[in-house]
């Protein structure tokens, strides 16, 4: 399959490790995959859906202790514990690789152990990269090949090339006692051990393109982020683009796939990419992006024809289900689908009736679909170049404090806007209402070295260009005193983005605050909103009373990082302070 010797090499030597009883190479074709599904549909890995309906669709139900990410077994093992800094769990390099060096001798005894050559971005572009996953899970590997351009062609990029990311995982016992996530980011290397989960077991999507990624575009001088990808086409046929932020729950892939409301004939949202961008400047002195995945690992639950109608045509066919509940008749569901099915069988494989206590799906299930089964997938999507970004988004769910949208000042103002972008929890949630958790720039999770040092990053890329995106700050979750959300959301956040493409273009209107600028009054178009003049401005207010104690939080975020936090830093701080308090108490 390759004349690589490093990689050969490597093969052999994890291969003398795990002692698997058969070695796979990944071709990733057609036929590997469908054979892949039909031995897992024979020993009960996968189950077959109602092939009328939901033609090349499968469901898995994984382990029930083993459904989500797990931040605190997951480990960035640089050779400095300062480089990991405060925001990752750090692990000494050479004791975690011995310590993972025991739990993988032997695991594979009597399993397949499959080579999956994957490619982040197109094939075509210079700006993809490509990594090696062995793992002996055939359900890794068969998501691997909808999230990944994975196999021959992934191969066939990398060549004789020594410069690829090694990520090992094994499902292990799927013991959370032995699980653990580790990254080398020195040496680009992942290791996996213990679960099947998605963003722990398919290497691609967080460790290599956000956790060892983010640490090879500081090195080489471009960025790996947590953000959603979208073109606005105008009815003139003009395409901007723009990339957003947002931490978990606030509406990344609605986001993504917006269908702008009635009242904006003639414009179209196209989704480039609905989790990471890769992004880098040309030769133009813009910043381009591209989605390094083929595929989308979307939450289920809330996924609707309402909600989202792009993503639902998307799972419909050669889709893979995981942990939603299944139908008697052998179709997936989940709740806010829509009506509940009379029976079905839940995530835990219990039946399950509407009249059940609990849920029929994990609320973290997921469909893994193929991007280019999505109707609004972007004409650009597999451009080697990407696209150019006018304007980067962060985001948080803010119940108060901050406005439906404002913009920074400039670039460095951005970072910090950024740098400072929270979520609140709900009483609902976790018992304690406005919990305020810092989740910077939607990286938390999944920085690959210390935050300081990311942020010396962001502000050395703004500096290196005068035609650097834009960058706003917006909240769809303002609440009012009965705790109803006042903006409407969904497709009618297309108005706020009609604004933000006219700040890029100078065309629109701003007011001053002490946090930035905010749309002036009659700029962002409300006509058929349902939403009036009186109750934007009530969206748009900033309580400097609020947002002094918000500047408290700021303070103490800072301060975890010591010297590491770079002085541009402190000094948006300072100069926020000194612009709430030249406003005044109300
Ligand atoms: C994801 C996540 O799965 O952010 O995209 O957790
Ligand atoms: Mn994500």
């Amino acid at each position: 399959m390759t004349t690589n010797q490093t990689l050969k090499s490597w093969v052999d030597e994890v291969a003398t490790l795990t002692k698997p009883e058969k070695i796979h190479w990944c071709d990733g074709s057609q036929a590997e995959y469908d054979k892949l599904i039909s031995e897992m549909v024979a020993d009960g890995t996968m189950q077959e859906l109602d092939q009328q309906k939901w033609p090349g669709c499968y469901y898995h139900r994984s382990a029930s202790n083993d459904v989500a990410r797990v931040e605190h077994l997951t480990f960035i093992c640089s050779e400095k514990e300062e480089d990991a800094g405060p925001n990752n769990n750090w692990g000494n390099p050479s004791e975690w690789k011995q310590k993972l060096t025991g739990l993988f001798d032997g695991c594979m005894a009597g399993r397949t152990m499959y080579v999956v050559p994957y490619c982040m971005g197109p094939l075509s572009s210079p700006y993809s990269k490509v990594g090696i996953e062995i793992t002996d899970s055939p359900y890794v590997t068969v998501n691997m090949r909808v999230m990944t351009r994975m196999g021959e062609g992934a191969l066939n990029k990398l060549g004789d090339s020594t410069d690829f990311v090694r990520g090992l995982h094994s499902i292990g016992q799927l013991d959370p006692d032995n699980r653990y996530i580790c990254h080398f980011p020195e040496t680009r290397e992942i290791m996996s051990f213990g679960s099947g989960y998605g963003g722990n077991a398919l290497l691609g999507k967080k460790c290599h393109a956000l956790r060892i990624a983010s640490a090879q575009a500081r090195d080489e001088g471009w960025m790996a982020e947590h953000m959603l990808i979208l073109g606005l086409e105008s009815p003139q046929g003009e395409t901007k683009y723009v990339c957003a932020a947002f931490p978990s729950a606030c509406g990344k892939t609605n986001l993504a796939m917006l269908e702008p409301p009635a009242e904006y004939k003639g414009w179209k949202a196209w989704c480039v990419g609905d989790d990471i961008a890769w992004l880098r400047y040309a030769d133009d002195g813009r910043l381009w992006a591209i989605n390094p995945e083929s595929g989308f690992f979307g939450v289920a639950p809330g996924t609707s024809e309402k909600s989202n109608p792009s993503a639902l045509a998307s799972l419909r066919k050669n889709s893979i289900f995981t942990n939603t509940a299944i139908t008697d008749d052998g179709q997936p569901w989940w709740e806010g689908l829509g009506e509940p099915p009379a029976k079905a069988t839940d995530w835990k494989g219990n039946p399950w009736t509407p009249a059940s206590e609990g849920k029929a799906a994990h609320p973290n299930s997921r469909f893994t679909a193929p991007a280019e089964q999505c109707p609004v997938i972007s004409p650009e999507f597999d451009a080697a170049d990407g696209v150019p970004i006018d304007a980067f988004i962060f985001g948080g769910r803010r119940a108060r404090v901050a406005p439906l949208v404002f913009q920074a000042f400039d670039w460095n103002h951005g970072v910090y806007v950024g740098a400072m972008a929270a979520s609140e929890t709900t009483a609902a949630a976790t018992g304690a209402v406005g919990v305020v958790r810092r989740d910077p720039m939607a990286m938390k999770p999944f920085c690959g070295y210390n935050y300081g040092d990311y942020f010396a990053h962001w502000l050395k890329m703004g500096a290196k260009s005068e035609k650097a995106p834009k960058i706003f700050h917006v909240n769809w979750f303002r609440q009012d005193d009965n705790g109803d959300f006042v903006w409407p959301g969904f497709g009618q956040n297309m108005r706020v983005l009609e604004w933000v493409l006219k700040r890029c273009a100078g065309d629109a209107e701003a007011v001053q605050t002490p946090i930035g600028f905010v749309p002036a009054e009659g700029d962002v178009n409300l006509d058929g909103s349902g939403v009036d003049e009186g109750t934007m401005k009530d969206l748009l207010d900033v309580d400097p009373e609020e947002w002094q104690s918000e500047l408290a939080g700021q303070k103490e975020f800072l301060e975890q990082f010591g010297d590491k936090m770079p002085k541009e830093m402190w000094d948006q701080y300072h100069a926020l302070a000194e612009r709430l308090s030249a406003v005044g108490a109300r």
